[in-house]
């Protein structure tokens, strides 16, 4: 394997649905400067808060939409809807 390899993008499918989230509090681990995306379908209006990078993303019903997304910073960041609030998942990174 050659060691300039860009590194993956790891996609995040997130599904709102039936006023609940999925997934449900699982933890991404991820490294600095790695690139995700946010793959999000939802079937209600709602906001998609990226706790620590200040992203809100809004999302109607019916939606899908891709976010892509760099993980500039280091820590522990929640990702959670507003309506209702409930933690999708939690980007640790490294
Ligand atoms: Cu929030």
């Amino acid at each position: 394997m050659s060691a300039s390899a860009s590194p993956a993008v790891t996609t995040i499918e997130i599904q709102l649905k039936d006023g609940k989230v999925s997934p449900n509090g699982d933890r991404v681990d991820l490294n600095q400067g790695d690139q995700f995306v946010l793959d999000i379908t939802s079937d209600r209006d709602d906001e998609v808060h990226v706790h620590g990078f200040d992203k809100g993303i809004e999302v109607s019903a019916g939606q899908h939409v891709r976010v892509p997304m760099t993980a500039d910073r280091t820590g522990r960041f929640e990702v959670e809807s507003h309506h209702p609030e409930l933690l999708i998942v939690v980007l640790q990174i490294r």
